[in-house]
Parts: C-alpha cells; structure tokens; sequence
C-alpha cells in the first residue's frame, strides 16, 4: 500500500486484511475508504477499493438470502453499536414518557414517532466536538420485562452492550413508580447500576484444586483471610469450578463473587434524564428525585424537549461521565478531523492505548511520538510509550 494515503487510512486497511467476516470486511474497506484522502495519486486505490467493496456487498446480500431461507434472522432489537451508545428506557404508560421526544430533541429524527406507540427501537446520531452517540429510542419496559414480557428480553438484553442507560423519568407523574419499575427489572437481569465490576477474577485451569489469591494490600485487609478463602472456595466450587485460579484486587463482598460466576451479570453506566420541565410543579419533583438517588445516580438531567432544553454540551457532560477523554491524531502536521476516544476510568490513558488503538502494528513497530499540548503555553514534545495524555492532545506516532 503506498504511503500517502496517511496511518489512519493504512491502519484501517490492515484491519481490512486483518477482518475474518464479510460484515467486518465491508465495515472496514468503508472506513479505508473515508479514510482515504482523494485526489490524483489515489485515485487508482480507491476505485479497486470501491470495487471489492462492490463484490462484498454482493457476497453479503447472497449471504443474507441464505440466511433467511434457514430461517436464521437477527433480532430487530439487536442494534449495532455505533460510536458511544446512549439507550434511552422507561416505564409503559401513556401519554408516554418523552424518550421519541428526547431522540429527536438530538438527533432530528423520528419526528413522526412522536406521541405514538413505537414497538420497535428508533435510532438517531447525536454529535457533539465531532464525537458521534448513537441514541437508542427503547420501546417502553412493562412489568415483568426481566421475564419476558412486551419483549422484555430482547430489550434488556440490548442494554448489556451499551455505554450509557438514560432512565427517562416523566416529571409530571409519580417518579419513584417509574424509577422502582425500571430498577427492579433491570436487577432481577442482572443489570447492576453504577457499581463497579467486582475486584476479582476467576479463570478455570487444569489443576486439580481452587487457589485463592490476594493481590493488593486492599485485599488482604481482612481479620480472617483463612475463613475468607474457604467460603471463596466454596462459593466457586457451587458456581461449578472446580479447578481454578481466583485472583482478588481489593475488598470483596461474597456476592459480588457470586456475580463473578455468572456470565449475564453486567456493570452498566447510567444517568436519569427527567422528561417533560417545562410543566407545573415539575422543578420541585426534579430537585426531590436528583435527590433521592444520589447515592446511586451521581447524574440527573432535567428537559423539554417541547421548550428544546437540555444542556447545550450534553456530549461533553456524558463523556466526562463515562471518564473518557477525546485526543487527536496527526499525520505529516495534518490533525485528523475525528477524535479518537480513550478510556480514562482506572489509570491515565498513554501513547501506548492510541498505538493499540489504531492498529497493534503501531504498538509492535513503535518509534517515538510526538505530542503537542494546548495550554498557556504550546508545548511540543517527543514522548514515549508510557506518556501519559489528557483531554485534547495532538499526538503523531512514529514508527521503526
Ligand atoms: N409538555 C411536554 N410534553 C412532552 C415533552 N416531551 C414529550 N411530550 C409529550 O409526551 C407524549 C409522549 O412523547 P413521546 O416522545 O412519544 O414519548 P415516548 O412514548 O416515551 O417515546 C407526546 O404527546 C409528547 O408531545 C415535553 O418536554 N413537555
Ligand atoms: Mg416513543
């Protein structure tokens, strides 16, 4: 591949190569190919580009016809991620909460949903500083959802994937019904709110026994590790293990072990997005609810979509919610257009998460990096592997 076409591009180009399934393949040649600076030099790359993209299409379309005639159809609550994905629930009822209204207060779509019943979830791309969300119109959550009913499964299950669950909470209705309703559900399928995954691994080995190990001063914190490790053990052992290795980073509560052996748990990430302020009474109900669950939402964001209200940096609010930071990549003094998404939850990203981010063969060839930092003062820097970044940088890597 020639090497003006830029490391973004060329990166996206060996996922390319790298891809195994004809959707992951198309999915990259399209990115290769928005990637792909036009002009004179290239054009060659992109028509026999543009080309397989053609056939892959084709092979894909033959492929879904094979598929349905075997009767084997994706779930058209099955939505694929794209960018950060925001879902929005709430509870049935009607008129309905405003989460048709909320989506399209975003994203401009949907507009024709609003008011009615929507069985099906609606999708719209929200963007804010360049970054891309994709907001997730929920059909409503009934009674019972945990177990199945008005497609509850299909629902919930979508909420394991996401980045971000908004609990959308009418302000003119009783709001502790609709919060215990979504709460209660979304508990009895093991979705846990705003708590961090348990301290512990459990993998399974060949010995012949279940070890415990304690790994951080934290972990160790306790009157009676003995008594500890056979209750572990224990509860391991009725999880079905019988030989394996558990590892223990901090303090840890049985039942989060019990959730450690149960694949459907899932930690998610959510926000209350109260609906409907601009109606009487609803800023004294707002304050009450922000206030009642403090301690499990740290984030509570009042609305209209009929006065067009919600905060104007809503993006920036959720990134700095889920502690991601957005950097920039350069390429031959050119700043690449579209941030790049770090996590920022445990440690500090470095230079080390952008090269394994864009492509591993940045990591294994890796050079140097240049990283220039907006501040009082500009400053330009040649950096390695462990620098660390923050919000905003400009980082050109460099390779062998
Ligand atoms: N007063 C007021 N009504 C709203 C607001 N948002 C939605 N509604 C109304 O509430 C009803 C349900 O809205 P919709 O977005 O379809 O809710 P959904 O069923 O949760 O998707 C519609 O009649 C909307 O016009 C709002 O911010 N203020
Ligand atoms: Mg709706």
């Amino acid at each position: 591949m020639s090497s003006n076409i830029g490391p973004e591009a060329e990166a996206a180009y060996q996922k390319y190569l790298d891809a195994t399934t004809i959707d992951e393949r198309i999915n990259r040649l399209e990115e290769f190919l928005s990637l792909v600076p036009k002009h004179k030099a290239t054009e060659k790359i992109v028509a026999l580009n543009k080309s397989r993209l053609a056939k892959l299409r084709r092979e894909q379309e033959a492929q879904k016809i094979r598929s349905k005639s075997m009767g084997k159809q994706v779930s058209p609550f099955s939505i694929k991620k794209e960018g950060i994905q925001l879902i929005l629930i709430s509870d049935y009822h009607t008129p309905g909460v405003g989460k048709t209204s909320i989506l399209n207060l975003l994203t401009g779509t949907a507009k024709e949903k609003i008011g009615k019943f929507t069985p099906l979830p609606e999708i719209g791309i929200y963007e804010y500083n360049k970054v891309r969300y994709q907001i997730v119109d929920m059909p409503s959550i009934m009674e019972g959802a945990a177990n199945g009913i008005g497609n509850g499964k299909e629902i919930i299950s979508q909420l394991r994937a996401c980045d971000l669950i908004c609990f959308c909470v009418d302000l003119s209705r009783n709001y502790q019904e609709q919060m215990n309703l979504l709460l209660n559900e979304l508990s009895e399928s093991h979705i846990r709110i705003n708590l961090p995954p348990p301290p512990i691994t459990i993998e399974k080995t060949g010995s012949n026994k279940i070890q415990v190990f304690y790994l951080t001063s934290e972990a160790k914190k306790n009157n009676n590790l003995e008594e500890l490790t056979e209750k572990i053990t224990e509860i391991v052992h009725a999880g079905g293990i019988r030989n394996g290795i558990v590892k223990i980073f901090g303090q840890i509560e049985l039942d989060q072990v019990v959730d450690a052996l149960n694949p459907s748990v899932a930690y998610k990430k959510a926000i209350i997005l109260g609906t409907k302020g601009d109606l009487s009474l609803t800023k004294n109900t707002f304050f009450e609810l922000q206030n009642y669950y403090s301690n499990q939402f740290p984030l509570v964001i009042g609305t209209s979509a009929i006065k067009g209200e919600i905060p104007e940096d809503f993006g920036k609010i959720v990134l700095t919610f889920l502690k991601k930071i957005k950097i920039y990549t350069m390429h031959k003094g050119v700043i690449a257009e579209k941030p790049l998404i770090l996590d920022c939850i445990q440690i500090q990203p470095t230079i080390r998460d952008v090269a394994i981010k864009i492509h591993r063969s940045f990591y294994e060839s890796f050079d140097y990096a240049i990283v220039i930092r907006k501040g009082v003062k500009q400053k330009k820097k040649k950096v390695g592997l462990n620098y660390e970044l923050k919000e905003n940088d400009i980082i050109e890597l460099h390779t062998k």
